[in-house]
């Protein structure tokens, strides 16, 4: 099939990827990155060079399937569709909703908006972009009057200073990392990073400012009013181009919450280096305030004339692939169809563009009410569209339960068992990345094509198409006609139209009449140029507005004391359906941990590598406890990542609240009240495994892919059954009472291993990776398995710190003994970090925590 240009299946930095299929059918594939894309001249991270290792049928949904039974797709189409219209006719379009997500193509969600808000009559469609960026696009639309980002990534290449909020950009971003830091070495740019946590980002950070949870409106009022205090402030840009709300510099406070010496750094930086960039994300969304968050940042911007120009503005960067596309075609609930509101004429242009029989008639539930619209009956059908939210939902037992009574729940998904399918009545097999079409829109408004590189497995069939099949069922076959991704692509743009005329920025109508043939060679393309704003701003007055924004206050909770944050790790992606299938990727951070500070640890009897209960009035999860000094006091940690069918423990969304800022809807994800309790269970043990297993009535167990099968930690109180997780075959075993221990082997006709197991009540359980390397192996002998170790010892790497090339911290620690004190020398010893780069903020930090000491000697 030779090599086919198409853009990466993760993050919202939207990097292009050249794929060369092996062909012979196993879906064999090589990625690298495209020199010739403008996001990422040829680089990926480490999520974009693994995904190869993801793309195999490995739990894929194959076929349609009604109550656990596979059916054809007339069938399920036939279902899907009667039951919508059963709905709608005994309680109303209302009572009908999709959930759909920034992982759709742009194709997939204008049908599906189109299907929602034009034909079925109800703004019930949204998007877990309102988990995500929601409070970005109120902040924009509050002050530039329409969703638009105002940066290129080119501007950091240029930029002086890049302040980072809330963004964990060397794990998140990688690629607009790499890009960050090389504008450091070229020319000396600064980096400032605001995270209540010292991430891998703010480790390489110039400055890190670990503001409390939701300081930052508090950071940025004060910063402003600083800048004014020492005429800073662009009276000119100001008075030609901003309103500022009555009040506006009366009410900024100038209580910074953080110490004055950081304060005054952090101003002088800002003052001296007008080239400055903000970037933020979701340590600015994901908050009660998160709205007034993004404006705090923007009334910085506006007030210094820090914006629409040489490498200055407020920057928020986009976390799905498509999230920016989502929101461009209006897959939000409170936002009509291409950056259009609810107003009379609006609805009228768009029932006329779409010849709509029932157009809705104003917005729709915001994801966070929607379910609570479920949860009550309000909402009898609900389907959701490639996202998962019995995981990524806050209060997500309150969620489980909204599934469960929901009268009809259809799932499309690429794999069959995901926490949420498990309520489906119907699910419906889509196209994964590899074999979608069509296009997607970055973080800085670029959009380019994802392309087909397999033949679609199975039955699957594209999300658009099956919207448009259940439209056409609905008798509404006229709207949902279209032969193929550029037919709707086409009408899709032609529609923005609706939008130019009313001043806004987004108009792709130059795309109206793509032919098929262009569109299949479409080259990535900007809409709204490197400065959209630069020409005026789309506000009925032509001016952007400052928005007046006070600080949050939060309550302390004496019964819940600890602040609960939730963020990424670098190498797993969301609910882990596609990443959890990598061995590579899952070296990185095999379990959920639950990061404290040593002291904290201390006072509540947590030891590292324990395990611990993380409780709320909602409800708890159990992670293992990792102790790290860059938590601050009072604060806890946990990933986002874990669900039922990887572990049971980790399910981070069991604790937070439904509380939502209340002009964006996006829950407060990063900063819930909480307790945190130690669990001491009778017995631990690990288990490998080519199996899928569940194991029942743990204490915890979460899984991670390694060798031909998987790891499972497990740790439970009273009688150990884990004879039950292990496959039928010849086995081997020693018990060690006066230790408490037990090992156990075993081997597949052919002699290879097929799973092993190590119990103990007290004492240590042998490393994983060598014993996990063994599955499917007959080289390993009985005795050595039972040791745990091969009889000629490996070495010890310590855990793996770079996962392209297998080298773990024991590694870099010899080549820094050895003399290499740059990351490019560990490199040069170890080959760590010279092929994607994602690691290389781990070699710096373990670098600095080896120079540190000397440094402190010489002193
Ligand atoms: N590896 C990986 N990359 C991803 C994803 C993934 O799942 N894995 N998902 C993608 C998606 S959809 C998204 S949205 C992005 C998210 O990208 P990021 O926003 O970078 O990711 P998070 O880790 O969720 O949160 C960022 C940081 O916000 C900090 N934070 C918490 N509370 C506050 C606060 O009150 N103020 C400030 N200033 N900071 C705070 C957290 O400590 C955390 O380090 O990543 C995208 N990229
Ligand atoms: N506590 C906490 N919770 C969070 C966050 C946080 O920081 N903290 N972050 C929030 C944010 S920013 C986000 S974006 C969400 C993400 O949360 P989700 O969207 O729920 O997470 P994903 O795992 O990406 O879910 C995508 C689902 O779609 C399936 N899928 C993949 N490709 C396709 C496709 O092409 N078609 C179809 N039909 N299905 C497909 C996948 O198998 C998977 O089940 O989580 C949110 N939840
Ligand atoms: S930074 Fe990584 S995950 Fe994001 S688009 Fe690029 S390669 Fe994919
Ligand atoms: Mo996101």
């Amino acid at each position: 099939m030779g090599a086919v240009r198409t853009t990466c299946a993760y993050c919202g930095v939207g990097c292009g990827i050249v794929a060369e299929v092996s062909g012979g059918g196993d879906r064999g594939v090589s990625i690298a990155g495209d020199r010739s894309h403008p996001a990422n001249a040829g680089k990926l991270c480490s999520k974009g060079t693994h995904l190869g290792e993801t793309v195999g049928l490995e739990g894929r949904l194959l076929h349609p399937v009604i109550d656990g039974r596979q059916v054809g797709w007339d069938e399920a189409l036939d279902s899907v569709a009667a039951r919508m219209r059963q709905t709608i006719a005994e309680h109303g379009p209302d009572s009908v909703a999709l959930y759909v997500s920034g992982q759709l193509l742009t194709e997939d969600y204008y049908a599906a908006n189109k299907l929602m808000k034009g034909y079925v009559g109800s703004g019930n469609i949204d998007t877990n972009s309102r988990l995500c960026m929601a409070s970005a696009v109120a902040a924009h639309n509050r002050a530039f009057g329409e969703d638009v980002v105002p940066c290129s990534y080119e501007d950091l290449d240029e930029a002086d200073l890049i302040v980072l909020v809330g963004s964990n950009t060397a794990w998140c971003h990688p690629v607009v990392w790499q890009r960050i830091e090389e504008s450091r070495q070229r020319r000396g740019t600064k980096i400032v990073v605001v995270d209540p946590r010292r991430t891998e980002t703010a480790e390489q950070a110039d400055l890190h400012i670990p503001v409390a949870p939701d300081g930052d409106v508090a950071l940025f009022n004060a910063l402003l009013a600083e800048m004014r205090r020492r005429d800073l402030v662009d009276e000119e840009y100001l008075a030609a181009h901003v309103e500022a709300d009555a009040g506006f510099w009366d009410a900024l406070p100038c209580e910074t919450g953080i110490p004055d010496a950081l304060f005054a750094q952090l101003c002088d930086l800002v003052a001296a280096t007008p080239r400055t960039i903000t970037l933020f994300s979701q340590g600015a969304n994901q908050s009660v305030s998160g709205t007034d968050k993004g404006n705090a940042i923007i009334n910085f911007h506006l007030a210094t004339g820090r914006i629409n120009r040489a490498r200055a503005g407020p920057f928020s960067i986009t976390g799905q692939p498509n999230a920016m596309g989502g929101r461009e075609v209006g897959g939000l609930a409170n936002m009509l169809a291409c950056h259009l509101g609810f107003g009379e004429d609006e609805l009228a242009d768009v029932a006329g563009f779409w010849n709509a029989p029932n157009i809705c008639t104003r917005p729709g539930l915001k994801a966070v009410e929607m379910f609570r619209a479920v949860h009550d009956g309000r909402i009898r059908f609900l389907w959701v569209m490639a996202t998962n939210p019995a995981v990524s939902l806050p209060d997500s037992g309150f969620v489980r339960e909204a599934l469960s009574r929901c009268p009809t729940v259809v799932v499309s998904e690429i794999i069959a068992d995901t926490d949420t399918a498990r309520f489906a009545h119907i699910k419906l097999p889509a196209h994964g990345w590899g074999e979608k079409d069509g296009t997607v829109t970055n973080s800085e408004r670029r959009i380019s094509r994802q392309r087909a590189l397999f033949a679609a497995p199975g039955e699957t069939r594209a999300d658009w198409q099956i919207i448009a099949q259940v439209a056409q069922r609905m008798g509404w076959g006229d709207g949902f006609g279209w032969a193929s991704a550029a037919d709707v692509f086409r009408e899709y743009a032609q529609m923005t139209a609706l939008a130019a005329a009313r001043g806004k920025l987004l108009d792709l109508t130059a795309w109206g009449a793509v032919t098929d043939a262009e569109y299949a060679a479409m080259e990535p393309f900007q809409w709204g140029g490197t400065y959209p704003l630069a020409a005026g701003y789309p506000t009925a007055s032509g001016k952007a507005r400052m928005v007046r924004v006070e600080p949050a206050t939060i309550a302390a909770d004496p019964v819940y004391p600890f602040r609960l944050n939730t963020a990424r790790y670098r190498d797993q992606w969301h609910t882990m359906t596609r990443t959890g299938l990598s061995r590579t990727l899952s070296q990185h951070r095999p379990e959920p941990l639950l990061e404290i500070h040593p002291q904290d640890a201390l006072a509540a009897a947590l030891t590292d590598g324990g395990l611990a209960r993380v409780e709320s009035t909602h409800g708890s999860a159990v992670f293992r406890v990792s102790l790290s000094e860059g938590q601050r006091r009072g604060e806890l940690c946990v990933p986002m990542h874990w669900t039922d069918t990887m572990a049971g423990g980790g399910r981070s969304n069991r604790v937070p609240s439904q509380a939502v800022d209340p002009v964006s809807g996006q829950p407060g994800f990063k900063n819930s009240a909480a307790r945190v309790v130690p669990v001491n269970p009778e017995w631990r043990a690990f288990v490998v495994a080519t199996d899928v297993l569940e194991p029942e009535g743990l204490v915890y167990w979460a899984r991670s892919r390694q060798g031909a099968g998987w790891l499972y930690e497990l740790a439970g109180d009273g009688a150990i059954d884990v004879d039950a997780l292990l496959p039928a075959g010849e086995r081997f075993e020693v018990v060690d009472l006066v230790r408490g221990m037990r090992r156990i082997a075993v081997r597949g006709q052919g002699g290879e291993l097929v799973g092993a197991a190590y119990v103990t009540r007290s004492g240590e359980l042998p490393p994983r990776a060598w014993i996990a390397a063994q599955l499917g192996s007959d080289e390993a002998m009985a005795a050595e398995l039972l040791a745990g170790r091969p009889s000629t010892p490996l070495p010890d790497r310590g855990p793996i710190v770079c996962v392209c090339h297998g080298v773990g911290e024991n590694d870099i620690t010899a080549a820094a003994e050895s003399g290499a004190s740059t990351v490019a020398q560990v490199g040069e010893c170890t080959r760590a970090g010279t092929n994607c780069g994602s690691c290389r903020p781990a070699i710096a930090r373990l670098l600095d925590s080896f120079s540190t000491p000397l440094m402190e000697a010489a002193q």
